[in-house]
């Protein structure tokens, strides 16, 4: 049971990234108690965390920025296409400082527990500190990618050099020079964090499990010219964040990559590789539905990796075998390049398994590596892992762990809310588009329609607002309808939560595009907020 409140705000809200800082942005402008916890010492969420090198963003950073404040668009100026980790944490930190909202957040602090009193319809909070306070509402911006995962190697803590996961970088620069480096894992941020590592490692040894599906970045700085006029096309370019399937400029041509010939197919992929970036998945429209639209694509990367890479053998590791895109799509700069480094080796861990970390370094089935540094882009637990690793209890008492069995049972209403958990919101939660979605664009949507559904309440003095169980199963079954009319469902990943060993399959996040979800959004809110129970303490007593 959680000891006496300190503090009672109308609302706590987890994490001081994009999420978390508009949504205070928004609920103090409105006038209401807000305070936003932090386990970090300063705000960006994973562009606090994520500072390993060749950590960037791969959305045009014109689209990657909040809308809400036209002074803000007026005020910032990327510097390149994609924006390195470094330019995202200072604009947010930039935002923060504009808006006076460091004022308002805990830092240094996690919360540990969050449980709801059906007596006093309040949310009691107990931090990590042991303090705790109560509020009306809590919102969680706790983000989809924050809980790490190490995979539980044997002899990991016998390890007498360093080791480091990707997402929960140290603040000072780790020095590579002359140092016999491996990397276990080789997604986005392996894939980022490799070509850097590899200029400055003595040797560097990537332990690959599965072979991944790369796109050249080609990141170039920006004309201030283009960024003046992206400035003075400001509601344009916010017109086309709200308004478009993924939330950013990409625009996918409407044309099935089987109507076209194959030499037609080539020329097109051609195009698109040199261009660099989304050009490549936004090629043809049926790419992530169509075995056989897929595998055009999948086999042209192929084609590709076999042109770059110079060894055959290594090039044939590098071959990927499972629908493009099905896993998280990757941009590089100089990705399948580092493999013709002298200093850099490929281990296919696949066919040679890692048996453990040992003092020296790690060993697999048939070699033991010496390694000086040990570094893990082994990804996330990604949408329940970060939700479960805190103690949250709605009504009876019942952890949201409890009720969506583990994540076998994932019941959400919009990805918003969840039936049992009054008041309690979830910003790009699970069933939400959320990370297929440009994540600022995502974000903006749900802190809005939160803002705005806590203004309601307020306004019509109600108390508590949840979804139905109709509603939320209703959604659910939906999701995971559209889910199954894609090829992502086929593929073991991250998104699919296979990733983590014992975790239950499933898909969570809403493939119905991003301007459907905003309407339906729209309509339940425009309905007095059909499918969710409101109620006053009057009514309850
Ligand atoms: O994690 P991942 P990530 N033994 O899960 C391997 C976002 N992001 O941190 O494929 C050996 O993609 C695993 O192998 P396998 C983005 O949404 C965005 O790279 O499971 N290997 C895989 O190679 C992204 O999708 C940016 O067989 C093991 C790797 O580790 C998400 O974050 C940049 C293993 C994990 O890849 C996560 O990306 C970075 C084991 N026991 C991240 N366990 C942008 O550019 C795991 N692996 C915006």
């Amino acid at each position: 049971m959680i000891e006496n409140q300190v503090k009672d705000f109308d609302a706590v809200v987890i994490g001081a990234g994009f999420s978390g800082l508009y949504m205070l942005y928004r609920l103090r402008e409105a006038g209401y108690s807000t305070r936003v916890i932090e386990a970090g010492d300063g705000v960006g969420g994973v562009w606090y965390w994520n500072r390993y090198p060749g950590a960037k963003c791969d959305i045009e950073s014109i689209y990657y920025n909040y809308t809400f404040s036209k002074e803000l668009y007026q005020e910032w100026n990327w510097t390149s296409k994609y924006p390195e980790q470094k330019e995202i944490l200072s604009y947010l930190n930039y935002v923060a400082d504009k808006f006076n909202l460091r004022k308002d957040i805990q830092f240094d602090t996690r919360i540990n527990a969050a449980h709801y009193d059906e007596v006093s319809c309040r949310w009691k909070i107990q931090m990590n500190d042991g303090t705790s306070v109560t509020a009306k509402f809590f919102i969680s911006g706790v983000g989809c990618l924050s809980a790490t995962n190490v995979p539980n190697f044997k002899g990991l803590e016998n390890f007498k050099g360093d080791w480091y996961h990707t997402g929960k970088w140290p603040q000072e620069k780790v020095d590579f020079r002359g140092k016999r480096v491996g990397v276990i894992g080789n997604g986005s941020s392996g894939v980022q964090a490799i070509p850097e590592i590899a200029k400055e490692a003595g040797h560097l040894t990537v332990f690959q499990r599965t072979p991944q599906y790369t796109i050249p970045a080609r990141n170039y700085l920006y004309d201030p010219s283009f960024i003046q006029q992206t400035k003075e096309n400001y509601e344009e370019i916010k017109r086309i964040m709200h308004g478009s399937p993924t939330g950013n400029g990409i625009q996918i041509r409407n044309v099935s990559a089987l109507e076209e010939s194959p030499e037609e197919r080539s020329k097109v992929y051609e195009e698109a590789w040199q261009e660099g970036g989304f050009a490549f998945t936004s090629t043809y429209n049926d790419l992530f539905t169509n075995e056989e639209a897929n595998k055009t694509a999948a086999d042209f990367i192929r084609a590709k990796i076999k042109e770059i890479v110079n060894n055959p053998e290594t090039a044939k590791k590098l071959l990927p075998d499972y629908f493009f895109g099905t896993k998280r799509p990757i941009l590089d700069t100089g990705y399948y390049e580092t493999y013709n480094r002298g200093n850099v080796t490929l281990v296919d861990v696949k066919n040679d398994p890692i048996v453990e970390i040992t003092p020296n370094g790690l060993r697999t089935m048939a070699e033991e590596y010496e390694l000086d540094i040990l570094l893990f882009a082994t990804g996330y637990d990604g949408m329940t892992g970060p939700l479960f690793n805190i103690d949250i209890r709605g009504r009876d008492g019942v952890t949201l762990k409890e009720k969506w069995e583990g994540g076998a049972a994932v019941r959400t209403y919009l990805g918003l809310g969840t039936a049992g958990f009054p008041n309690f919101f979830m910003i790009t939660g699970p069933e939400s588009p959320s990370v297929l979605v440009n994540m600022p664009t995502a974000i903006e949507q749900h802190v809005d329609w939160i803002a705005d559904c806590i203004e309601y309440l307020t306004q019509n003095s109600l108390d508590t607002l949840e979804p139905t169980r109709e509603a939320e199963e209703e959604w659910s079954r939906h999701c995971r309808e559209v889910a199954e009319m894609t090829l992502y469902v086929k593929t073991d990943s991250w998104y699919t939560g296979a990733n983590i060993k014992g975790k239950p399959r499933s898909f969570l996040i809403y493939l119905g595009g991003f301007v459907y979800y905003k309407q339906k959004c729209n309509e339940v809110s425009a309905s007095g907020y059909d499918g969710f129970v409101l109620s006053s303490r009057m009514t309850l007593q």
